[in-house]
């Protein structure tokens, strides 16, 4: 089975389920339910790609010290932050729905652990683009496909310091482009646009430095060859149903 495919199969509900080893070609990974819709997962996620899967838009030393240390460090911290407290096993929608009332380590973290979690699965190659539903969607809201990338385009590099750029299914059913800081996303409280989120994109510098440098645009029009349309299809399939 090839390796979207399953993970789609696999879904995310099942948030602490161990599913792997699986093997996919040469390639043994194992597989364990994220817990991006769900609990925090026991163990730190692995990425769903080989670090070069991206090259050249992202490279491989980029990936690698994102994922294995920045991403890292954010869930380590994020369990170190709610463990013993009435938050540890709680889910991240849960948490990030009460986050104004929450220390800044959780804040960070649980946003940080979250959101890059949700930014692998809408990364890849060889999708082939927004489904007919998504896509009258986005024309409905932009006017075109284009004119939505013009958008995202604008809120990722106009976002001043760190942050990531969102498209997201708003309360009132549109679709929906903003830039959040640091580690915040539209599912929390304190967040100016509430939504569920379909696609993300990270401009904080770690994320594109070793090859762009100040080129952040670069990075951005890169973004677009590697987005995994195929999964924000599906969460838009199930943003409308929850
Ligand atoms: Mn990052």
């Amino acid at each position: 089975m090839e390796r979207r495919k399953f993970f789609k199969s696999v879904g995310l509900l099942t948030a602490a389920a161990y599913i792997g080893p699986k093997v996919f070609g040469n390639e043994q990974i194992q597989v364990k339910a994220p817990g991006i819709e769900g609990v925090p997962a026991p163990e730190f996620p692995p990425l769903p790609f080989a670090y070069d899967a991206l090259e050249p838009y992202i490279d491989a030393r980029t990936m690698e010290i994102h994922y294995d240390k920045h991403h890292r460090a954010y869930y380590t911290n994020f369990m170190n932050a709610v463990k013993g407290t009435a938050l540890e096993g709680k889910p991240l929608s849960e948490i990030f729905s009460t986050i104004s009332k929450q220390t800044d380590a959780v804040r960070n973290n649980g946003g940080g652990y979250y959101n890059h979690l949700f930014f692998w699965k809408n990364l890849g190659k060889g999708s082939s683009g927004p489904s007919n539903d998504l896509s009258s969607a986005i024309t409905k809201s932009f006017g075109s496909v284009d004119k939505f990338k013009e958008t995202f385009n604008t809120a990722a590099k106009t976002r001043f310091g760190s942050g990531w750029a969102w498209l997201y299914l708003g309360t009132d059913k549109n679709l929906a482009v903003a830039s959040s800081p640091n580690q915040d996303n539209p599912l929390m409280d304190l967040s100016p646009v509430k939504g569920t989120p379909l696609l993300t994109l990270d401009v904080w510098e770690h994320a594109y430095y070793l090859k762009y440098q100040n080129k952040r645009a670069d990075y951005i029009d890169a973004f677009w060859n590697v987005v995994n349309w195929d999964e924000v299809n599906r969460r838009y399939q199930q943003a409308l149903k929850g």
